[in-house]
C-alpha cells in the first residue's frame, strides 16, 4: 500500500537538504532580527523583579509582538541585557531562526522542518581560547550568580528564575550520549541553582542513572543561547540521539563546543553565559512555585535537585535568554514548538509505518502545543482512524501531557482551527466516537488533577471527527461552489467592488 506522511497536502514528502542558516550565534542572530524589524529596543530602566515580565507579557497579548531586548536593567552593574520573547507566537521569526521562507504557511513551515531535522552534523571543538564564552572565566567562590539580573516572573513565583530559556547538557553514564534539555533553574545563592525536571524527561533520567553508579552528575547550563539550541532542547528525541546532532543539522555545520574547567562535558562555545556543575544525589532544596506554560502556577513548592556550581563562563556584557511562561500568545513556548512537535509527531508515525496521513498540527494555544494534537488522515480501511489516532497520542513526539487527539479527514486542514471545529461539530457522535486512554504521561504541572501525587498520570481522550467510515460513500456531500461558478467570479473580484485577490479554493462542486 502507498504510503505517504506530510504535513502539507501538495506535496507528500519530506523536504529535502537545506544550506543551513546564515548567522552562527546570539548576537548575529539578533542583528537579523533588527533587520527584519523584528525587534524592540528596551532602553529605559526596567525592574527584573516582576516589571520585565510584566512589559513581556503586556507587550504579546497581540501575536505579532517583536522579540525584546531590555538593555538597561535597574541597578544592574554587569552590563548584562535580557532577551525576551525571542520566538513567542512567531512564526516568522521561527523561520527566521532555521533558514525557512517567513512567508510560508504553517503546514508548509511543519514539512520543510522535518526536511530539516532529519539532517545530523556532529558538533565541532574549537580551542578554549577560541571560545567567545570564555571572555571572562570564572571558577569556585569568585563566582556569584547573584551579581547578573535575574527575572522574578509572576507575583506568586517561589524564586528568581535564571533558567528559563535555558539549555541544559547532561551525559547518559552508559552510552555517553550529551542531552540537551530545557528546564526551568530556580536560583537558591551564589553558586547553588536548583534544577526541576519532570519525570521521563532525558535530564532526570541521565541524573538518576549517575546516581545508581554512586555518583554525581555533572551539568553544563546556557542562559544565553541561540534559538535553536533553544528550541532543539525542547524537542523530544531517541535516547541516543544528541539534540546537538540535529541542532548542527539545522545550522548547517557543526555546532562549537570547547572544553569545560571543572567537568569532562563540553560547554557550548558561541553562548553567551555557561554555568559548569554538578547534581548530587540528595542534595535539594524548596524549589517553585513558577507561573508556567498552563497558565497557572504549576506545582507547589517542593524539595528539587541543585546544581553546585563550579565555574561560570561569559562574554562582556552577556545577553540572557529569559522565556516567559504563560498563555497564549505570551509564552515562549508558542509557533516554534507547535510546528516542531507537528513535525516530529509526523517523523514518529512515518517510522511506525501507519499510512495515510496527510499531516498534524499540536495547536499552540492549547497549553504551547502539549495539550491538543490535530492528525489528518486519508482513511483507506476500518479502523485505520482508530490506529491512527492511538498511535499518535503514545509516539514518543506526542505522549507528554496532550490531553486530546483529535483525527480528521484529509479535506480538513489540521492547522485551521476553524476547520476543525467544523469537523468535530459534524462528522464526530460524541458517544461512538470518543476513546478514553488512561495512566497516560503526563506532569505535575497540570492543574486539572487536584492530588499533586495524582498529577503525573494523564489521560487522553481519542477523538474520531473524520466522516464514519461505514458510513463514508453516504455521508453528505461537503457543499462547494462549481468550478466554472467559481472562476466566472473570480474573474470580476474587483469589478464586483472587492480589493485584493479572491480566496484561493482548491476543491469543487463534483470533486
Ligand atoms: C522554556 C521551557 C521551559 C521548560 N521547563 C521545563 C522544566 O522545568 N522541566 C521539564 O521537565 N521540562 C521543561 N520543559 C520541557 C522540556 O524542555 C522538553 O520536554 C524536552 O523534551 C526535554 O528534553 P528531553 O526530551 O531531552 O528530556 C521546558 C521547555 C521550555 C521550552
Ligand atoms: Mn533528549
Amino acid at each position: 500500500m502507498e504510503q505517504h506522511i506530510s504535513a502539507s497536502r501538495t506535496s507528500l514528502e519530506p523536504a529535502g537538504d537545506t544550506s543551513g542558516v546564515s548567522w552562527q550565534n546570539l548576537r548575529e542572530w539578533i542583528a537579523l532580527l533588527e533587520r527584519s524589524d523584528e525587534l524592540q529596543h528596551i532602553t529605559k530602566p526596567v525592574d527584573a523583579d516582576e516589571e520585565l515580565s510584566a512589559i513581556t507579557f503586556m507587550a504579546t497579548r497581540s501575536e505579532k509582538s517583536a522579540a525584546l531586548l531590555f538593555e538597561n536593567v535597574t541597578g544592574d552593574t554587569s552590563g548584562t541585557r535580557i532577551l525576551a520573547n525571542m520566538l513567542g507566537s512567531s512564526k516568522e521569526r521561527y523561520a527566521l531562526a532555521v533558514g525557512l521562507d517567513p512567508d510560508l504557511s504553517i503546514s508548509e513551515m511543519i514539512h520543510q522542518t522535518r526536511g530539516i531535522m532529519s539532517q545530523r552534523i556532529p558538533p565541532l571543538r574549537v580551542p578554549k581560547y577560541k571560545a567567545p564564552v570564555n571572555e571572562i572565566v570564572l571558577r569556585g567562590d569568585d563566582i556569584d550568580l547573584t551579581k547578573f539580573p535575574t527575572p522574578k516572573f509572576w507575583p506568586g513565583d517561589g524564586g528568581r528564575y535564571i533558567g528559563t530559556g535555558d539549555i541544559t547538557f547532561t551525559a547518559s553514564p552508559d552510552t555517553g550520549r550529551i542531552n540537551v534539555g530545557c528546564y526551568r533553574q530556580m536560583l537558591h545563592g551564589p553558586r547553588r541553582v536548583g534544577l526541576y525536571c519532570s519525570p521521563g524527561k532525558h535530564g532526570l533520567l541521565d541524573r538518576e542513572a549517575w546516581w545508581k553508579r554512586g555518583k554525581p552528575c555533572e551539568v553544563v547550563v546556557a542562559y544565553g543561547i541561540d534559538p535553536v539550541m533553544f528550541m532543539l532542547a525542547a524537542q523530544v528525541f531517541g535516547a541516543r540521539e544528541s539534540e546537538l546532532d540535529v541542532a548542527g543539522g539545522i545550522m548547517g555545520r557543526g555546532i562549537e563546543l570547547t572544553d569545560a574547567e571543572t567537568v569532562s562535558l563540553p560547554i557550548p562555545a558561541q553562548a553567551e553565559f555557561v554555568i559548569e556543575g554538578q547534581v548530587s544525589e540528595g542534595d535539594v532544596m524548596a524549589e517553585g512555585p513558577l507561573g508556567e506554560f498552563t497558565g497557572y502556577y504549576g506545582r507547589e513548592r517542593s524539595p528539587q535537585p541543585v546544581i553546585d556550581v563550579t565555574a561560570l563562563h561569559y562574554r562582556k556584557s552577556p545577553i540572557l535568554t529569559a522565556a516567559l511562561m504563560a498563555k497564549y500568545p505570551s509564552c515562549e513556548i508558542g509557533a516554534y514548538y507547535a510546528i516542531m512537535r507537528s513535525a516530529r509527531v509526523l517523523d514518529d508515525l512515518e517510522r511506525i509505518g501507519v499510512p495515510g496521513v496527510v499531516g498534524a498540527y499540536a495547536h499552540p494555544a492549547a497549553a504551547s502545543g502539549w495539550g491538543i494534537v490535530v492528525v489528518s488522515l486519508q482513511q483507506q480501511y476500518a479502523g485505520h482512524a482508530s490506529q491512527v489516532l492511538a498511535l499518535t497520542a503514545q509516539c514518543p513526539a506526542a505522549a507528554y501531557y496532550t490531553k486530546w487527539i483529535i483525527a480528521v479527514d484529509d479535506d480538513v486542514d489540521p492547522t485551521d482551527f476553524n476547520e476543525v471545529m467544523w469537523a468535530l461539530s459534524t462528522r464526530c457522535h460524541p458517544s461512538e466516537d470518543i476513546d478514553i486512554l488512561k495512566k497516560t504521561w503526563s506532569t505535575g504541572l497540570d492543574p486539572s488533577q487536584f492530588e499533586m501525587e495524582r498529577r503525573s498520570y494523564g489521560s487522553k481522550a481519542l477523538i474520531d471527527a473524520c466522516k464514519p467510515h461505514r458510513h463514508l460513500k453516504q455521508f453528505p456531500k461537503t457543499t462547494r461552489l462549481r468550478r466554472e461558478v467559481y472562476q466566472r467570479v473570480a474573474a470580476r473580484w474587483n469589478e464586483l467592488g472587492f480589493s485584493g485577490q479572491p480566496p484561493k479554493l482548491t476543491t469543487f462542486h463534483g470533486d
